[in-house]
């Protein structure tokens, strides 16, 4: 079947995550660059995002999504991610650990954990994939955590550890961030912190940590995908650098579907 083919079967409308997501503005984008304005990218959530996967996979159809690295929908399903010879996704995208202005003052232990903390997209993706496979979203970082002690202890060496200090911790509840604030929330807590974890849309946790409303976050996709939300409020907050390299988005599909560039929608 050709691009055109799949417009007809798909509605044109490719199925996008939650409206506030910065892939959602990569994916207008796309259509733009690549003069697809037939297309259409629904919002949803990353939840409904998956589930059109899977029923897409039961039957062989075709379907196209707005999809990431690290992520165990890959692991799950045999996927590939549309050629994107413009560069609209951009290349490697590398996410950020931000805390609060003063941080570094007021809860230096934390600090100290949160500008440590790096781990690799196979790590996170095993988190994802114990959640995914039915485990309780603490008790899968709870496992990942035991398993690494060596590299945790790497993050946690000379902190002191703390008697019950409260730390809020904000995020966006896409399965990626789940399983890294769940996890350093794990550390935190074993260090004696009272760790607080808020969901909320992309923009809101940004705006959380650049007014000291929250204490720090993991989940801000640089270069690229949250440039928009760094440019509006990077300068209220301290961006103590990459928690994981190498993370990548963009169109994603079956691999059984017969297109293999974005140019292909055409
Ligand atoms: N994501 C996962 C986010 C960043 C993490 C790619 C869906 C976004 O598009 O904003």
């Amino acid at each position: 079947a050709s691009g055109a083919d799949y417009g007809e079967d798909l509605d044109y409308t490719i199925t996008g995550i939650d409206a506030g997501a910065g892939i959602m503005s990569a994916a207008e984008d796309a259509l733009e660059v690549y003069d697809l304005g037939d297309w259409d990218i629904s919002a949803s959530s990353d939840a409904a995002m998956t589930q059109a996967l899977g029923d897409a996979f039961e039957n062989e159809e075709p379907v196209i999504v707005t999809g990431w690295t690290p992520h165990w929908k890959f692991s799950e399903y045999d996927l590939k991610f549309l050629d994107d010879p413009e560069g609209v996704f951009g290349e490697a995208e590398d996410i950020h650990t931000f805390v609060r202005e003063d941080l570094e003052s007021d809860m230096p232990e934390a600090y100290q954990v949160l500008d440590n903390f790096q781990w690799s997209e196979d790590d996170m993706g095993e988190i994802m994939v114990s959640i995914q496979e039915g485990m309780d979203e603490e008790e899968a970082a709870r496992e990942w955590i035991d398993a690494n002690e060596d590299l945790v202890a790497e993050w946690t060496d000379g902190v002191d550890e703390v008697d019950g200090e409260q730390i809020d911790l904000v995020f966006v509840a896409w399965d990626s961030e789940i399983a890294s604030t769940n996890m350093i929330a794990l550390v935190l807590e074993d260090l004696g912190y009272e760790v607080s974890m808020d969901p909320l849309e992309a923009n809101f946790m940004f705006q959380a940590v650049a007014d000291g409303q929250a204490d720090a976050m993991v989940a801000a996709w640089l270069p690229l995908t949250h440039d928009h939300l760094v440019e509006d409020y990077g300068d209220s907050m301290e961006d103590l650098g990459a928690n994981l390299e190498g993370a990548r988005t963009g169109l994603v599909v079956p691999e059984y579907m017969d297109i293999d560039s974005i140019e292909d929608l055409q």
